[in-house]
């Protein structure tokens, strides 16, 4: 699974005007997320994955008590089984809920801006005329019927029951494509479109350092490329045959081994786990507060010693 919470790059064509880039826009983008995983440099990615990237600020405005005791009450709510501790796979389902909300009210705020008629769909006609044809300039030095193609393409992989409107669950499919299994298939097809020169149905060797722009046979391989190569043959390639078939390459684009809630959860624990017990009281949890939740009194010190940045 990849981490759709913060992802809102490329795939989000359906909501930006921004003239993607043209060469960029494959699914890696997506699956990097805007806030790195770096707990020494503050506790950014944990908030939004435990609180939502909505709610996380908000939440770091709140005076410490306030803070403390909502702390305490989500707690609560994640202790499903109410036996007071909290678990790795506690954690991980109310991440992943957390996720799944955010998912939702972010195209719950597209929605009434593309279902223009109000009926509860949205038909690929209404959300092309509300996207590509509603007056706006969209500027001229950029194609725009390619991205309109390639919305095409997802929109109809999106459309499962192919009445060519969408539902919520349709349109989020849509929106984040990088979720669903059946809307993946379109972006693997597409990674493979372009890397794939010979159009064989499979990238090569070749032509996978080709696209990171090495030629074959270069004698002074660039920082990384050997990397990169190495890689290929040894972990994207899985049945060695020196090329990447459509499994291969959404193994890759969308590594299934690993599971950013499972990894947040596991790291949520072990920072917190004071008696190495392997799970988390709501004690524990509100004594690492910062990591959770943050606070604005608690950076308080922090600010003011750092207040000549001003
Ligand atoms: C997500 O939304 C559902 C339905 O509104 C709600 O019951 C659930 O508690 C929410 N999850 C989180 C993590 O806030
Ligand atoms: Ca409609």
């Amino acid at each position: 699974m990849t981490r759709p919470l913060l992802l809102c790059l490329f795939f989000c064509v359906a909501f930006s005007r921004s003239k993607p880039t043209e060469k960029k826009n494959r699914v890696m983008e997506a699956l990097l997320s805007h806030v790195q995983h770096e707990d020494d440099k503050g506790f950014e990615y944990d908030h939004e994955a435990f609180l939502g990237e909505d709610d996380a600020p908000e939440f770091d405005k709140l005076p410490l008590e306030e803070s403390l005791r909502r702390l305490g009450l989500i707690v609560d709510r994640i202790d499903v089984n109410k036996d007071e501790f909290i678990s790795e796979d506690e954690l991980q389902l109310w991440i992943q809920s957390v996720q799944r909300n955010h998912t939702f009210h972010q195209m719950e705020s597209q929605w009434d801006h593309y279902d223009a008629d109000q009926d509860g769909l949205i038909s690929w006609d209404e959300y092309k005329r509300t996207k590509y044809s509603d007056g706006t300039d969209l500027g001229s030095e950029f194609d725009y019927s390619r991205v309109m193609e390639r919305e095409d393409r997802l929109f109809r992989a999106a459309d499962r029951d192919a009445d060519l409107k969408a539902d919520k669950q349709e349109f989020i499919a849509f929106l984040h494509p990088e979720n669903h299994q059946h809307t993946r298939e379109v972006l693997v097809q597409e990674t493979m479109g372009e890397i794939d020169k010979n159009g064989d149905g499979f990238i090569d060797l070749k032509e996978f350092m080709e696209d990171l722009n090495i030629p074959e046979g270069e004698e002074n391989l660039p920082e990384g490329a050997e990397t990169e190569r190495q890689h290929f043959l040894d972990k994207k390639d899985k049945n060695k045959d020196g090329k990447l078939d459509k499994q291969e390459t959404s193994d890759w684009l969308f590594r299934p081994d690993l599971s950013y809630s499972d990894a947040e959860a596991k790291h949520l624990v072990t920072e917190s786990d004071t008696d190495k017990d392997g799970k988390l009281t709501k004690t524990e949890i509100l004594n690492n507060h910062e990591m959770f939740v943050g606070s604005q009194v608690t950076n308080y010190g922090e600010a003011l010693l750092r207040h000549d940045e001003f």
